[in-house]
């Protein structure tokens, strides 16, 4: 396989503005040791199974990307996503039989942790003098869910999960990630729900200390982060399955906007969402359709993603058969 250590000559930038932004960024904390993560799980996920079929590996990215102001950073712009998403579609991808790598904002929502209150260790647990831990009666149901169903996925090995805090650190693990599932072609998938930062300070202009409230007004310019996803597609790994996310506020350019991110990026699919409603609602946006998935309504406990991921899963399916006869 290819060698954690040979990734920086797989590397080609051909666009100016996305060398010029790793060559800037501060280096990945731990690079090393992700690389070693991944490789072991690539290598160990990606044997053919039993009926001679290679196993599917997609890499799920989740939550918002901070953008520090302050290399010391004391402040930071940030976004809204709270990686349910995410999280959730790790877990129908999961059941679906596919191997995750979990590239999630550090705080975020967690595979299986959905429905667990958010102060979970003081709600769901109790003690009393002298006895042991208990898992409350009310809670019981919903942490065993969430432990049985985790520990599984973890034990099985099927599933790694990878933190990021800063859009470099997230651009450059999703890098990462991407050269090494290379090797995984048409098995691999991309599925973007991460919310990116569109902007942000680029190192070498950003201040060492804490931006003093006594120099008035705070003037700052942003740099507009480069997109990563036509490289995804075109230089780092040309073969795998991607889709990508739209939010939108205004649903009158929402549709529109996806379209041309299609095609711009060479998308396989787009997921386009409004901010109120992407829990209710998403429209699947392809070359010649566009396809609207809803949360079943009726049903206690459902929500858009098992729906979403159950049409992902066919249309990738569908992708593998027709790459491997061409
Ligand atoms: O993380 P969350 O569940 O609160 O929200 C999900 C989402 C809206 C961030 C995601 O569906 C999405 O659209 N991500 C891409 C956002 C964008 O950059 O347009």
């Amino acid at each position: 396989m290819a060698a954690a250590n040979h990734i920086e000559e797989l590397y080609v930038a051909s666009d100016p503005k996305i060398k010029e932004f790793f060559d800037s960024a501060p280096p990945l904390q731990d690079a090393a040791d992700i690389k070693a993560k991944l490789n072991e799980f690539i290598q160990r996920n990606f044997s053919t199974s039993g009926d001679g079929k290679a196993n599917r590996i997609v890499c799920v990215t989740s939550g918002g990307t901070t953008v520090p102001l302050e290399k010391r950073c004391v402040r930071y712009i940030d976004n809204f996503s709270s990686g349910h998403r995410g999280a959730a579609s790790t877990e129908y991808f999961l059941k679906s039989g596919y191997s995750v790598i979990f590239l999630y904002r550090r705080g975020t929502c967690q595979p299986f942790c959905r429905d667990l209150p958010e102060n979970a260790l003081l709600e769901c647990l109790t003690y009393n003098n002298g006895s042991n831990l208990q898992v409350d009666q009310k809670s019981a149901d919903v942490v065993k869910r969430a432990i049985t169903e985790h520990q599984a996925a973890v034990a099985g090995g099927s599933l790694l999960k990878l933190p990021f805090t800063t859009i470099f650190e997230y651009l450059q693990m999703l890098q990462l990630v991407a050269l090494l599932l290379r090797r995984v072609g048409p098995s691999a998938m991309f599925y973007l729900a991460a919310a990116v930062s569109d902007f942000y300070v680029p190192w070498e202009s950003m201040t060492m200390h804490k931006i003093q409230s006594g120099s008035g007004p705070l003037d700052m310019q942003l740099a507009q982060v480069p997109k990563m996803l036509s490289v995804v597609r075109t230089e780092w790994a040309p073969l795998a399955f991607c889709i990508s996310f739209k939010l939108e506020t205004d649903k009158d350019i929402l549709l529109e906007k996806a379209g041309m991110a299609l095609k711009k990026y060479g998308m396989h699919m787009v997921v386009a969402n409004e901010l109120l409603t992407r829990k209710e609602e998403v429209i699947v946006v392809l070359l010649n359709d566009k396809i609207s998935v809803r949360r079943e309504k009726s049903e206690a406990g459902a929500d858009v993603e098992n729906p979403l991921i159950k049409l992902i899963v066919e249309r990738h399916s569908e992708y593998i058969t027709a790459s491997s006869s061409a």
